[in-house]
C-alpha cells in the first residue's frame, strides 16, 4: 500500500497536470512544453496501472472510458434548456429593447452582449464539484445522455476548480455550446478522405457527428471544444450566490470554476451600444477560428431577468440577433462548363437564385469533374449553398433526403462549347480536362482577354464578358494587342454602345498602357505565373525587354522560380503567336512602368519595400487603383494586419482592421496623407 507521501505525490501530480491542461485547452496559453506534460501524464498512468485502486473517475487519465450502457438514454433537464427568440433586423432588436425597458420601467437597459456559437447546446451537471452528467438540449425538456463523449473534451473540467474564496456549489448545471474550430474541421475532413470515411459538410455537423459517436474512443480523436455561456440549476451556499447580481458576473464565476468563456463578450448600456457590438462582431466574424451565426443580447441584471420571465420556451430577457445565413438550400438546375484561358474546362453549377451570405447566388464553380462525382451532385438535387464572408459561393453537398427520382447524372461533355467544338481531353493522371483547340478556340481567347483586362492585371474598367464577346463576334479584336487599336467609332457600331461609354472605354484602354510591369506580366496569362510570381519577375528584370530576353537559366535565378514555372515561361515565348502579340502590344504603345522610374532605393519613396493594408472606402480612387499605385512604387498590399504591416491606409467606415492596427501600434494613414505621399512620386513618374 502506498504511503502518505506517495499519496501526496499523486495528488500533486494530478493537480499539476490539471493546471497544465487548463492552460493549454482553456486559456490557449501552454505553460510547459508538450514533452513535459506527456512525461508527467505517463508517470500518472504508470502509477495508476500499478495501483488501480487509486484511480478516481475525475483523474485526467479517465477522460476516455468504455461505451456506457446509458449512452444516449433520455435525460430530463431539471431546468428546461430554453431557446432564443431571433431577430433578423435591427428594428426587431429595437422592439425587444423597448419591451424590456417598458416592462422594467427603465430608460436604458444594460445588456450582456455575447457570441451566438454555431454548435450544439449542451448542459453539464456537476454535483459536489464532479461532472456527473452531460446532456444535449433535445426538445428543451428532455435531451440525450452524452456524458461519456463529453468527458473526452479536454476544455471541460471533470471536476470544478476550488477557489479559496468560495465553497463549491452542491449542484451546478453549466450551459454552453460544443463546437469545432474551422481549421480542425478541415484537417478532420482531409483525414476522413484519407481513411475512406465520409466527410462532414460543415464544422457544426462534424461536431454533432462526433458527439453522437457510440464509441467515446472515436470522439476522443475529434477536436471538439466547448464554450460556457450560462447556468441552469444552481444550488450553492449564499456565500457564492448572494453577491451575484449580473449575468456577466455569473460568467466570471464560470471562468473561476475552470470553464472556457469566450472573451468576445461585453456589457453595454442601451440598444445602440448593443447594435454596435453586433456590427463589430459582423466584421470580426471571419477572423474568429470558429463559426458564429449571430450575437445574443441578455438583460444583464439577474433580478431584472426574473421580473421579465418567459414566454413559452424562450426567455423575455434575451434575444439572438442573427447574421444573414451563410448556408441556404436551393435547387441545382444545371451544370454548364466554362472554358478558361488555358483551355481548362470547369463545371459550373447553375442554381435557382438564392439569398445567402448577404448576396443572391445563381451559380457556383464546381472546380472539376472529380469534385462533382465526389460530392455526388445531380441535376435536380436540392443542394446546400454556402457563402461565408467574401469567399466565393460553394455548393457544399446535396440533401439526399430530398433527392427526387428524376435527377440527372452529369458527365463531362466530349467537345468544347466553342464554335469549333474541338474535343475535350483529360490526360491520364490530370484532374483538369482541357479544350484541345488552343488559341483557335474563341472561348479561350475570350478568357485570355478578360484575364488581361481584369482589375488585378491591366485594370481596364468596363471591359466585361459581354463586351469582349461582342468584340470577338464582330471581328474587331482577335487578341489583347488588338484592344489598343480600338477607336470610338468602331465601338459605337456595337449593340447598345453609346458614344460616351465608347469614349470612356477608349480612355480606360489608353490609361492601361502604363500599368506596372508586374501587372502586364500577370495579364499575359502565362500558365503558372500568378500575381506573386509576376511581381517576382518584374522585380528581378525591371524592364519588359530584359524579361523577354531571359532564357531558362536566367529565369531560374529569380527568387522562388523553379523549373515548372521557368519551363512554362519559355514555352509561352516559344510560340510565335505570343511573341507577335507582345510585339504588337509594344508597337501600340503599351509601356509598363519600369522599376528604375520609381527608384526603390530613394529614401523619399515611402512605399518601397513596405507592406500596406487597405481598409474602408477611399473617396478619390478605387481600392484596386490604390493597390496598383502602391505596387507601382515598390510597396506590397496585404489583406490582413500583423506586426509586419508598415501602415494601414484607412478610408471612410474603416472597421475591425482599424481597431487591430491600433491594438498592434501599426501606423495609420488617412486618405489625405496617402495622397500626399503619392503625389511627388506620380509627378516624377509623369516627367519621365
Ligand atoms: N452566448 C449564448 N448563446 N446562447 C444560446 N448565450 C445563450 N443563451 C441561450 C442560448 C440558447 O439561452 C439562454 C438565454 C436561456
Amino acid at each position: 500500500m502506498p504511503d502518505k507521501d506517495f499519496l501526496e505525490h499523486i495528488t500533486q501530480l494530478r493537480e499539476t497536470l490539471e493546471r497544465y491542461s487548463y492552460a493549454y485547452h482553456v486559456l490557449d496559453a501552454p505553460i510547459v512544453p508538450d514533452a513535459e506534460y506527456d512525461r508527467l501524464y505517463r508517470e500518472l498512468e504508470a502509477i495508476e496501472a500499478k495501483y488501480p485502486e487509486l484511480i478516481t473517475p475525475t483523474s485526467l487519465t479517465q477522460r476516455v472510458g468504455d461505451t456506457p450502457a446509458n449512452a444516449f438514454s433520455a435525460v430530463h433537464h431539471s431546468i428546461p434548456m430554453l431557446s432564443l427568440a431571433n431577430a433578423m433586423q435591427e428594428s426587431e432588436v429595437r422592439a425587444f429593447d423597448k419591451r424590456c425597458a417598458e416592462a422594467l420601467d427603465l430608460k436604458e437597459v444594460c445588456y450582456s452582449a455575447e457570441l451566438k456559437f454555431d454548435g450544439l447546446a449542451i448542459s453539464l451537471r456537476y454535483e459536489n464539484g464532479v461532472l456527473i452528467q452531460a446532456a444535449t438540449r433535445g426538445d428543451g425538456s428532455t435531451g440525450e445522455d452524452v456524458t461519456a463523449n463529453i468527458r473526452t473534451i479536454k476544455s471541460i473540467p471533470l471536476q470544478l476548480y476550488r477557489s479559496h474564496q468560495h465553497p463549491l456549489p452542491s449542484v451546478l448545471e453549466v450551459r454552453g455550446e460544443v463546437l469545432m474550430f474551422r481549421d480542425d474541421f478541415k484537417k478532420l475532413n482531409a483525414n476522413q478522405l484519407v481513411i475512406g470515411e465520409k466527410t462532414f459538410v460543415n464544422p457544426r455537423n462534424a461536431a454533432a457527428g462526433s458527439l453522437r459517436q457510440l464509441n467515446p474512443h472515436i470522439t476522443a480523436l475529434r477536436p471538439l471544444r466547448f464554450f460556457a455561456y450560462g447556468v441552469g440549476q444552481l444550488i450553492a451556499e449564499p456565500a457564492l450566490t448572494q453577491n451575484l447580481q449580473t449575468h456577466a458576473a455569473l460568467q466570471d464565476v464560470l471562468i473561476n470554476l475552470g470553464f472556457p468563456v469566450s472573451k468576445y463578450r461585453t456589457v453595454v448600456r442601451g440598444v445602440d451600444a448593443a447594435l454596435a457590438f453586433f456590427k463589430e462582431m459582423s466584421q470580426t466574424r471571419e477572423t474568429l477560428p470558429f463559426d458564429i451565426d449571430g450575437v445574443v443580447y441578455k438583460v444583464n441584471n439577474l433580478l431584472e431577468q426574473q421580473k421579465l420571465g418567459f414566454v413559452s420556451r424562450a426567455p423575455r430577457w434575451a434575444i439572438a440577433h442573427k447574421f444573414p445565413a451563410q448556408e441556404e438550400l436551393t435547387i441545382l438546375r444545371a451544370i454548364d462548363v466554362q472554358v478558361g484561358r488555358t483551355g481548362a474546362i470547369t463545371p459550373v453549377a447553375k442554381l435557382e437564385p438564392v439569398f445567402v451570405g448577404g448576396v443572391t447566388v445563381s451559380h457556383a464553380t464546381l472546380h472539376n469533374e472529380d469534385e462533382v462525382l465526389r460530392k455526388d451532385l445531380r441535376i435536380g438535387d436540392t443542394v446546400i449553398v454556402r457563402r461565408a464572408g467574401d469567399v466565393i459561393p460553394e455548393v457544399v453537398a446535396p440533401v439526399l433526403e430530398r433527392r427526387p427520382d428524376n435527377t440527372l447524372i452529369w458527365k463531362m461533355p466530349s467537345h468544347c462549347p466553342c464554335k469549333l467544338a474541338t474535343p475535350i481531353v483529360r490526360e491520364p493522371g490530370e484532374t483538369i480536362a482541357r479544350c484541345s483547340g488552343g488559341l483557335a478556340c474563341e472561348a479561350q481567347r475570350k478568357q485570355g482577354i478578360l484575364h488581361f483586362a481584369q482589375r488585378r492585371a491591366m485594370d481596364i474598367e468596363g471591359l466585361g464578358e459581354k463586351l469582349v464577346e461582342q468584340l470577338l463576334e464582330a471581328g474587331l479584336i482577335q487578341n489583347i494587342a488588338d484592344l489598343y487599336l480600338l477607336n470610338t467609332a468602331q465601338l459605337c457600331t456595337l449593340n447598345r454602345m453609346a458614344e460616351k461609354s465608347a469614349n470612356n472605354l477608349v480612355a480606360q484602354i489608353e490609361d492601361s498602357k502604363t500599368r506596372s510591369l508586374s501587372r502586364l506580366i500577370f495579364g499575359l496569362g502565362i500558365r503558372h505565373v500568378g500575381e506573386t510570381t509576376a511581381k517576382d519577375l518584374a522585380n528581378h528584370f525591371s524592364t519588359l525587354e530584359a524579361f523577354l530576353k531571359a532564357d531558362q537559366a536566367d529565369l531560374l535565378r529569380v527568387k522562388d522560380i523553379g523549373p515548372v514555372v521557368a519551363d512554362s515561361i519559355v514555352n509561352f515565348f516559344a510560340q510565335q503567336e505570343n511573341l507577335n502579340i507582345i510585339k504588337n502590344l509594344i508597337a501600340h504603345g503599351v509601356r509598363p512602368i519600369h522599376k528604375a522610374l520609381t527608384d526603390m532605393s530613394n529614401p523619399s519613396n515611402p512605399f518601397s519595400n513596405k507592406i500596406f493594408v487597405l481598409t474602408g472606402t477611399l473617396s478619390q480612387m478605387r481600392r484596386e487603383e490604390a493597390q496598383a499605385k502602391i505596387e507601382a512604387f515598390g510597396g506590397k498590399v496585404s489583406d490582413s494586419i500583423s506586426k509586419k504591416t508598415s501602415a494601414l491606409i484607412a478610408g471612410e467606415q474603416a472597421g475591425s482592421k482599424l481597431i487591430k492596427a491600433q491594438q498592434l501600434g501599426v501606423s495609420i494613414w488617412d486618405e489625405a496623407y496617402f495622397q500626399q505621399q503619392l503625389e511627388p512620386l506620380l509627378a516624377k513618374q509623369n516627367t519621365n
